[in-house]
C-alpha cells in the first residue's frame, strides 16, 4: 500500500500510526496537499490528504474510512476500536470529537493564510468550536481513570486526540494554553513520547 501525505496532518499520521502498531507495511509518500496537487489529483480528485492506494490500485481516502478498511485486515481483538458496546460507541464519540476538531483547525488555519479578506465571525467561531470540543474532552478524560481512555491499551481514540493537540500547537501556537486543560496535556504527553508517536512524525509546514 501506499500512503500519500505528510506527516504534519494529524490525518495522515493517525493513518501511519494505526499502520505501524498493525505491522501493515507501506510505502509513505509525503507530498502536500498544496505543493504536490497535481501529484495526488490523479489518486484523489479531491487532492486532499491522507490517500491511501491499495495494492490493487483502488484507493480509499478520509482518515476514519481509511481506519476502518485497515480494521478489517487485523484480528478483532488487535482492532484499535473497542470491539463491544457502550465502549465502541463512546470510542468512536471521542474520535469524531477529535477529528471535527482537526477540521476546525484546518479550516481556522487556512481562513488565517489563505483569504485576502479573514472573516472576524468564521475566525470567532473556529476558536469557540476548538474550545467548547477541547472542554468536552477534557471533561470525559478527567472523568475515567483508566491508563488510557477506555482501558488497558489504548486506541484509535486516544491517537486522535494526541495527534490533534500536537497540530494544534504546530498550526496555531499560543491560541489554546494546554494548561487550561490538563488531563489532555498529560495524555498528548503520554502518547507523544511512544516511539511509534516518535517514528510517526515531522515538524509542521506550512502550506505555501
Ligand atoms: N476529514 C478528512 C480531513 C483531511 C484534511 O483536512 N486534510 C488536509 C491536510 S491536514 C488537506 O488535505 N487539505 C487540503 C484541502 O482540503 O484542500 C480526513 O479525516 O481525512
Amino acid at each position: 500500500m501506499i500512503l500519500i501525505g505528510q506527516y504534519d496532518s494529524p490525518f495522515v499520521r493517525r493513518v501511519g500510526i494505526a499502520m505501524t502498531l498493525y505491522g501493515i507495511a507501506f510505502e509513505h509518500r509525503p507530498w502536500s496537499a498544496f505543493g504536490d496537487a497535481d501529484k495526488i489529483r490523479p489518486y484523489n480528485p479531491l487532492t486532499r490528504v491522507p490517500t491511501l492506494v491499495l495494492d490493487n490500485g483502488e484507493v480509499l481516502i478520509e482518515s476514519h474510512m481509511i481506519l476502518d478498511y485497515l480494521d478489517g485486515l487485523v484480528p478483532t481483538d488487535k482492532r484499535l476500536f473497542p470491539a463491544s458496546e457502550p465502549t465502541r460507541h463512546q470510542a468512536l464519540k471521542v474520535a469524531a470529537l477529535a477529528i471535527g476538531l482537526g477540521d476546525k483547525i484546518v479550516s481556522l488555519f487556512y481562513e488565517g493564510r489563505l483569504h485576502d479578506k479573514v472573516s472576524d465571525l468564521w475566525v470567532s467561531r473556529c476558536r469557540q468550536q476548538i474550545e467548547t470540543v477541547l472542554a468536552v474532552l477534557e471533561a470525559d478524560r478527567a472523568a475515567r481513570s483508566s491508563a488510557w481512555w477506555f482501558g488497558d491499551e489504548f486506541g484509535h481514540a486516544d491517537i486522535a486526540v494526541a495527534v490533534m493537540l500536537r497540530f494544534l500547537g504546530d498550526a496555531h501556537p499560543g491560541l489554546v494554553s494546554l494548561a487550561d486543560f490538563p488531563t489532555l496535556d498529560a495524555h498528548a504527553a503520554h502518547m507523544e513520547a511512544l516511539p511509534v508517536f516518535q517514528e510517526i512524525s515531522q515538524a509542521f509546514i506550512a502550506p505555501a
